[in-house]
Order: structure tokens, then C-alpha cells, then sequence
């Protein structure tokens, strides 16, 4: 965290606390997209929203466009009170924060609509409150639409399409689990290696949602894009919990609210985003495939099996399927 007025800070003590009270304070947020996307505008807003809310004395300074590193990298940071914020997908911190697998779960929520019911009710906030024993507080979670696979060459028609063929996959023990199930061959990597490996053929597609698939311009370099939208899994914007205790609690309530009042600014500009996005690589000439999805989703059983075993996987798992 910045406190822009540390020395004065630490005088200010010395003299009589007053200079406590006019203590700025930047937050330094990472995201690997660039200006635009939708998620760094989000937090842009909420830095909006921070500063009119305490007249300038918080303020959020979003480093996009992975200045700060790839997300493991950035999460690690943010752990150790480096980095004060993040932006991430919810399976970066799959491995780090087991409660997170159940939101990327193939073919688990029915619609947007469900996920969000899912993410802005109780059972987001359990998930949320997982992230405090890991060093990160959880603040909220915003869209990322319908994950869907693409290819460089040979195009995903069937299941069976998928066999053998290399497919980039997020850092993530689920993630590699669920390429398996799919008969695919997965490659861990991080995002900003996706492009070149697409290229060069070290892998043999990817998949992502429509406007990562487009801003990321992996469409340039695998033209088959197949409509599985096997999973919705969200992003998750979380705090540092080092730099969060450092804060009031009237400063934390801030935070966290400003957080929250982002998510309906996030969602705005996400469904806009995705159309835009959509179009834009649909008029760059990108082969739309569409797919019988029960075909994909019957062979997510192993998936299931390995990532809900314990009662309280078990039991997230049931509570999110009941939500209507
Ligand atoms: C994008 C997410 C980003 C992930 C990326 C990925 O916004 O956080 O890093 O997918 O696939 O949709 O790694």
C-alpha cells in the first residue's frame, strides 16, 4: 500500500496523531487486460467511487495489462501485502482456495441469471470469506461469461473431435482435470503465453470467452471457435489482506462497499463488451461452431467425482444446484 504520507505519517504520530486524518492512501490494483476490458474499467469505477466517497484520500491505481506480472504471480503478491489488489478468474485460485473449484464446475449453472443468484447470494459469501485464511480478503465477483473451446486447425464439431488435441488450460488442478474428462490434452500456461504458443504450435487451441478470445487476439491464430460455454466461471476481485488490516474498519467498510456498488457497473459493461467482442471477430471472418452440449457435459462425470468428495464440497455443490 502507498501511504502517500508515510515519514509524515510516522511524525504525525510522534507529534499528536493529527496527521492520521488526512493520510492518503493508494491502493495499487493488477489485471492482465488491457485498458477497455471490462473488468479494468470496473475497478476504475470503483477508484471512482473510493475517491468521491473519502474526497480523494483513497484512491485505487489500476496496473492492467500485466505490468505487475502473470495472475500466479500477482496472486503470490498480493498475498505477501505487495500488491494491494487484484482482478483474477476464480480458477487461478482454485489450487489456493478449494471452495473456488465449485464456481467453475462444467456445466454447473444454468444460465447467467443462476450464477449470479449463486455469486450474489449467502453461498458467494462463504466462498468469499474462504479467501481470508489465505492471506486475501474476497470483495467481489464480476461476469466473464461462457468459456468456450477454439483451435488452430482442426475444428471442434463433436466430443470426439477433442481427443489428443493440446489445449492451453488456466493454472488450475480442475482445469486440467476437466481437459482429461474431455479427452483433450491439457497444457497449463499462463495467459500472456497463449498467444505464441497458438502460433507456434505448441498448443493446439485454448478456450476462453468471447471478449478475452478477442481483446487477447487468439482469433487471429485459431479460427475455429466451438460453442461448448462449458463453464461461467466468474472473476473475483480480492484485497490484500495485509494492506486491508491496515485500514480502519470505516476504511474497510468503504472498500468493500465501493467493491460491491462496481459489480452492477461491471455487468453493464460485460453484456456489451461480449456482443462487441462477438461481432468483431465474427465479421474477422472466425468459424462459429455450434455444438450438441449434453454430448460434453456426459463426460464431466470424473470431474465431479475427483473435486466433490468432502460433505462440504458436497454440500456447496447441492446448494448451488437448488438456487432457482
Ligand atoms: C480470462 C480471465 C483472466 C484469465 C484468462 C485465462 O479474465 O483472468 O487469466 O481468462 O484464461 O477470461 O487465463
Amino acid at each position: 500500500m502507498n501511504f502517500a504520507k508515510t515519514l509524515g505519517l510516522a511524525f504525525g504520530i510522534a507529534l499528536g496523531a493529527t496527521a492520521l486524518h488526512a493520510q492518503e492512501i493508494t491502493l495499487r490494483s493488477a489485471d492482465i487486460h488491457p485498458d477497455g476490458y471490462p473488468t479494468v474499467e470496473a475497478v476504475k469505477y470503483m477508484g471512482e467511487l473510493m475517491s468521491q466517497r473519502t474526497n480523494g484520500r483513497i484512491k485505487i491505481q489500476v496496473m492492467n495489462n500485466s505490468v505487475l506480472g502473470q495472475e500466479k504471480d500477482t496472486i503470490e503478491q498480493t498475498r505477501f501485502g505487495v500488491i494491494d489488489m487484484n482482478r483474477v478468474n476464480a480458477a487461478a485460485f482454485n489450487n489456493l482456495v478449494p471452495e473456488t473449484t465449485i464456481l467453475g464446475m462444467p456445466f454447473l449453472f444454468r444460465s447467467t441469471d443462476h450464477m449470479h443468484k449463486v455469486v450474489d447470494g449467502p453461498i458467494g459469501d462463504v466462498i468469499l470469506k474462504a479467501f481470508e485464511s489465505h492471506g486475501l480478503v474476497g470483495l467481489a465477483y464480476y461476469d466473464s461469461g461462457a468459456r468456450s473451446f477454439y483451435t488452430t486447425k482442426k475444428p471442434i464439431n463433436k466430443l470426439a473431435d477433442l481427443k489428443g488435441v493440446k489445449i492451453r488450460v488456466q493454472q488450475s488442478d480442475l482445469w486440467i482435470a476437466m481437459m482429461q474428462a474431455f479427452g483433450a490434452n491439457p497444457t497449463p500456461m499462463p495467459m500472456g503465453e497463449v498467444y505464441s504458443s497458438l502460433e507456434t504450435g505448441v498448443v493446439d487451441g485454448a478456450e476462453n470467452n468471447w471478449p478475452s478470445y478477442e481483446s487477447a487476439r487468439h482469433y487471429e491464430v485459431a479460427k475455429n471457435y466451438t460453442l461448448t460455454e462449458h463453464s461461467l466461471n466468474p472473476e473475483i476481485l480480492v484485497m490484500s489482506k495485509l494492506s486491508f488490516d491496515q485500514l480502519t474498519p470505516e476504511d474497510q467498510k468503504l472498500v468493500r462497499q465501493a467493491a460491491k456498488d462496481s459489480v452492477g457497473k461491471m455487468r453493464e459493461l460485460w453484456t456489451a463488451r461480449e456482443k462487441a467482442s462477438e461481432a468483431k471477430v465474427r465479421a474477422a471472418g472466425v468459424n462459429v461452431i455450434k455444438v450438441d452440449k449434453a454430448e460434453f457435459s456426459a463426460a464431466m462425470k470424473p470431474v465431479y467425482d475427483r473435486f466433490v468428495t468432502d460433505a462440504k464440497m458436497k454440500e456447496l455443490l447441492k446448494q448451488v444446484q437448488d438456487v432457482q
